[in-house]
């Protein structure tokens, strides 16, 4: 990949397509094609085809997509499927078509079995049922995977499929009902404080810019009832379900390692055209939310919701193939939580607290 190659990044605008439109900004590639879903819906064939043949792009990075946290997923479960098969279905045909030189597909770790042993091994794939909070998700990312193995087969194409694991960091959904834990962690904390300082307007403008705030939440948070001197904080489930998070710029990192260094034709000689992307630790939910409380500096009482799902019990990824081929992850989960509660912060405009 040159400084002055075509590429395109599908989903510019999420979490994980503005991280890759970052580094890839920072790293002096200069020729990036972007369109916002308004200007490209990329669930409509004729307009990804017509988008393509016009375009031309050399390197592509799919990294539209349908996603959400464990209640989105289950909720949703026929947009989950219908969006992200039609979105990469498009993508992976127009990009062959075309003659696109190497295409990146971002997987997800739900891809593995429910009882997956651990850590996951990409070898794993398909070894046994899936976690049905997120089945249709997941189907049509091991449908994504296939396609791209397929391709690489029959057409001798150079698609990629990496598999990351939960993923944070600027950019993400903060909105409290279809969000995953680590960003609905930081801002149900946040609001506690909010509440627990009487500061109203704060509160009124983190609702007009992430969503409004869930009746349930709102009662916990005393936000509906402002006498209550100790707001409580709820986490959802048991606490006990175990997850991996890498911050979204070192996936942003080890996506471009990937596309520079690493050709699906050679990797699949090996069985490599998966790659797994995780920082290789995990940790319980209750972990994480103690401390996520901390770096926020929220002293009050944590509850746990145990109407709502657990999901898998524990995804942690196997990270050996990505680790020889040389990279690994910069920022720790520590640090990356504190730098994503001041993006939230700064892009709220809140400075109601410190
Ligand atoms: O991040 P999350 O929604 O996704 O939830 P999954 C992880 C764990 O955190 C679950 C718990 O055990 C949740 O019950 N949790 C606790 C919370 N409090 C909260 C909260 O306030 N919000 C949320 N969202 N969770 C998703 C899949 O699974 O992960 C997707 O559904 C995708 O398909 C994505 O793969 C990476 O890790 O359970």
């Amino acid at each position: 990949m040159e400084k002055d190659s075509k590429i395109y990044i599908a989903g510019h605008r999420g979490l994980v397509g503005s991280a890759i439109a970052r580094s890839l900004n920072a790293l002096g590639y200069t020729n990036l094609i972007l369109r916002t879903s308004r200007e490209l819906d990329l669930k409509r064939q004729a307009e990804v085809e017509a988008f393509f043949a016009r375009e031309r792009p050399e390197y592509v990075f799919m990294a539209a997509a349908r996603v959400g946290g464990i209640l989105a997923n289950n909720t949703y479960p026929a947009d989950f499927i219908y969006d992200n098969i039609a979105i990469q279905t498009n993508l992976i045909h127009a990009s062959y078509i075309n003659g696109v030189k190497k295409l990146l597909f971002l997987g997800s770790s739900c891809i593995y079995p429910r009882h997956c042993p651990q850590p996951m091994k990409e070898e794993y794939l398909l070894t046994g049922p899936l976690e049905p909070t997120n089945e249709p998700y997941a189907v049509a990312k091991i449908a994504g995977i296939k396609m791209c193995q397929s391709y690489n087969r029959q057409y001798g194409t150079n698609f990629m499929s990496v598999m990351p694991t939960n993923l944070y960091g600027p950019n993400d959904n903060f909105d409290l009902e279809t969000s995953h834990v680590l960003p609905a962690l930081i801002r149900k904390f946040h609001l506690a404080k909010l509440t627990l300082e009487k500061d109203r307007e704060c509160l009124a403008r983190d609702e007009a810019q992430y969503g409004s705030i869930p009746g349930d939440i709102k009662a916990a948070l005393g936000i509906a009832c402002p006498s209550r001197l100790t707001p409580r904080v709820t986490v959802w489930g048991t606490g006990g379900p175990r997850r991996e998070f890498l911050h979204v710029d070192d996936l942003a990192d080890a996506c471009i390692f990937i596309m520079r260094h690493v050709n699906a034709t050679a990797a699949a000689a090996s069985n490599s055209d998966i790659i797994n992307i995780g920082c290789g630790q995990d940790l319980a939910i209750k972990e994480l939310a103690e401390l996520t409380r901390e770096v926020v500096g929220f002293e009050g009482e944590l509850v746990f919701d145990t109407t709502k799902p657990d999901g898998t019990p524990q995804k942690l990824l196997d990270v050996s193939k990505l680790k020889g081929l040389g990279w690994e992850p910069k920022i720790g989960l520590r640090d990356g939580i504190r730098r994503t509660y001041e993006w939230y912060r700064q892009s709220g405009k809140d400075t109601g607290s410190s």
